[in-house]
C-alpha cells in the first residue's frame, strides 16, 4: 500500500476529476474526464475533498473513484472496458472491468447526495449498470430491456438519481450477466448517513470488497464463461492469496468490513480470535435486536453482510472463507484421494521411465505447497504463501486481519509478522508420551443388535433413458 500523495503520482489519474475548482465552464458541460487505475494496490481512504465530511472506506486491492462537483451533483464516469488483472504476483487475468481494474472503483457518496454517472462503453459487445440495493426512479435501474435500451459499445449513458438511503451497495451490468460478471464488471457502492444514524456506527477503519470466482485455465489469461460452479478461483476483488492484502488495524479499533457476493455459491466468511455482529446488508442497518455475535457469517449469492468488531486482540489473524476449496488456486478437482495410499515402490519405477512424475497427495495434499513440479507460465500456485514459520499453504479466498497496538490511526501499510511474547505459541512437547486411552467397547456396543435379521440382498437400478447419463 502507498501514500495518497503517491497514490495520484502513480495511479496515471487523468487530472480534471480531482480538481474541480480548476474546471472551466466549458470543461463543465462535457464528461468529467474518466479516472483510470493501472495497479491492484490497495489505495488509502479518498478523503472527500468537497460535499459533507465522512470516514471514507478502504477497498481492498482497490479504490475510490474521484468524481468533480458540478452545480452541486457529484459527477462520477466510469468506463466499461477490457483490463489486465493483476490477481497474484505471477499471474495476470485478462477481464472486463471499469477504469482500468476489475473491480472497478468504489463510489463513495453521503445520503441525499445526487448522483450523476456517466458510463462509457469500450466493450465490444453491449452493456448496462444496475445500481444493486439502491432506492431510484425505474428508469435508473439498468436492466437491460427492461428499464433502458443496452449501451452499445462507443456510446455514453447517463445514469441520475438521489442516493436516498444509507448503506451498503454494489453496482454490476445487467446485460450478458453471465459473461460480464464471470470476467468481472462490478464494483462497490458505500453510501455513507447525511447524520448520526441509530444503526450506523462510526467506525476507525472501514473496508469494503466484493467476492467474485473465475475459471481461468493454467497458462492461459482469460476466464472460461461457461462455467457455472466450477471455478478455479475463488478471489476477493479479483486478487487471490497470497495477492490479497492484509486488512490492518490498530488494537482496540471499531472496525466495519462490508462484503458483497457476486459468485454462484455462498461464502462463509470466518473471522478468527474476535467475534462480530452483523450491523446491516445491501437491505439496510439490521435492527439492534437482530444482532448476535458470530465467528462466522454466510455470505450468500446476490448478498451482502457488513460486520463490525472491536479489534482488541493483538496479533496476525487469518480471515477467510470457511469452504476448504474456496482457499485453494487452480488446481485440477479431478485428483483421486490418495491419503493413505504408499506409492514409493510404483513411483520408484515409474521415475526411471518419468523423471519429474510425483504422486499428489499421499500424505494429504500440503505436499502440494512444496511441489516442485514446472507451473505453466501463468498460473497462481494451489496452495502457497510464505509466513513466518512456514508456508502457509493457501489460495483464494484468504487473507488476515493485522492487530497492533502501535499501528498510527489511518496507517493501513503492513507491519510485517506478529511476534508472539514468550510463553504464548503452540509449542512441541518433547517429554516422554504415554499411550493414549481408548475406549475398549466395540461398536454400537452400548445398544447391541440383538436380533441380526435375514442378510437383504439390494439391487439398485439407476435411471436410464434420457437421464442416462447420472448412471454411471
Ligand atoms: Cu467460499
Amino acid at each position: 500500500m502507498i501514500s495518497r500523495r503517491d497514490f495520484f503520482k502513480n495511479a496515471g489519474i487523468a487530472g480534471a476529476a480531482v480538481a474541480a475548482s480548476s474546471v472551466s465552464r466549458v470543461a463543465m458541460a462535457a464528461l468529467p474526464e474518466p479516472v483510470i487505475q493501472t495497479k491492484a494496490d490497495t489505495m488509502p481512504p479518498l478523503v472527500p475533498a468537497n460535499g459533507r465530511h465522512y470516514n471514507a472506506v478502504v477497498t481492498l486491492n482497490g479504490w475510490t473513484l474521484p468524481w468533480r462537483m458540478n452545480n452541486g451533483v457529484k459527477e462520477f464516469h466510469l468506463v466499461a472496458e477490457p483490463v489486465v488483472r493483476d490477481m497474484c504476483e505471477g499471474f495476470k487475468a485478462h477481464l472486463w472491468g471499469y477504469n482500468g481494474q476489475s473491480p472497478g472503483p468504489t463510489i463513495e457518496v453521503v445520503e441525499g447526495d445526487r448522483v450523476r454517472i456517466f458510463v462509457t462503453n469500450k466493450l465490444p459487445e453491449h452493456t448496462s449498470v444496475h445500481w444493486h440495493g439502491q432506492r431510484l426512479p425505474n428508469g435508473m435501474d439498468g436492466v437491460t430491456g427492461l428499464n433502458q435500451p443496452a449501451i452499445q459499445p462507443g456510446k455514453t449513458f447517463v445514469y441520475e438519481f438521489v442516493a436516498r438511503r444509507p448503506g451498503t451497495f454494489m453496482y454490476h451490468p445487467h446485460a450478458d450477466e453471465m459473461t460480464q460478471m464471470a470476467m468481472g464488471m462490478m464494483g462497490f457502492w458505500v453510501t455513507h448517513p447525511k447524520t448520526r444514524h441509530p444503526l450506523i456506527e462510526e467506525v476507525d477503519r472501514d473496508f469494503v470488497f466484493l467476492l467474485n470466482a473465475y475459471d481461468v485455465d493454467p497458462g492461459s489469461y482469460t476466464p472460461k464463461i461457461m462455467t457455472m460452479l466450477d471455478f478455479n478461483l475463488w478471489s476477493w476483488n479479483s486478487r487471490v492469496f497470497p495477492g490479497i492484502d492484509p486488512l490492518v488495524v490498530r488494537q482496540n479499533d471499531k472496525v466495519r468490513i462490508r462484503i458483497g457476493n457476486l459468485t454462484m455459491t455462498n461464502h462463509p466468511i470466518h473471522l478468527h480470535g474476535h467475534e462480530f455482529t452483523v450491523t446491516g446488508t445491501d437491505g439496510g442497518a439490521t435492527p439492534k435486536a437482530g444482532r448476535w455475535p458470530e465467528v462466522t457469517t454466510d455470505v450468500a449469492v446476490g448478498q451482502m453482510r457488513q460486520i463490525e468488531f472491536v479489534a482488541n486482540e493483538e496479533g496476525d489473524w487469518a480471515f477467510h472463507c470457511h469452504k476448504a476449496h474456496h482457499t485453494m488456486n487452480a488446481m485440477g478437482h479431478e485428483v483421486p484421494t490418495m491419503i493413505g495410499v504408499d506409492h514409493r515402490a510404483v513411483v520408484k519405477q515409474i521415475t526411471s521411465l518419468v523423471p519429474e512424475y510425483m504422486v499428489m497427495g499421499e500424505r494429504g495434499m500440503s505436499d502440494m505447497t512444496e511441489m516442485e513440479m514446472p507451473l505453466p507460465d501463468n498460473t497462481a500456485p494451489m496452495m502457497t504463501g510464505e509466513g513466518p514459520y512456514e508456508s502457509v499453504a493457501m489460495g483464494g479466498m484468504f487473507s488476515m486481519l493485522k492487530v497492533r497496538r502501535d499501528q498510527k490511526a489511518g496507517d493501513y501499510k503492513d507491519p510485517g509478522w506478529y511476534k508472539q511474547p514468550p510463553g504464548t505459541q503452540a509449542y512441541e512437547w518433547t517429554g516422554s508420551l504415554a499411550e493414549p486411552a481408548r475406549f475398549k467397547a466395540e461398536g454400537r456396543a452400548s445398544m447391541p443388535r440383538t436380533d441380526k435379521g435375514n442378510e437383504v440382498e439390494v439391487q439398485i437400478r439407476k435411471p436410464m433413458g434420457n437421464m442416462g447419463h447420472m448412471g454411471h
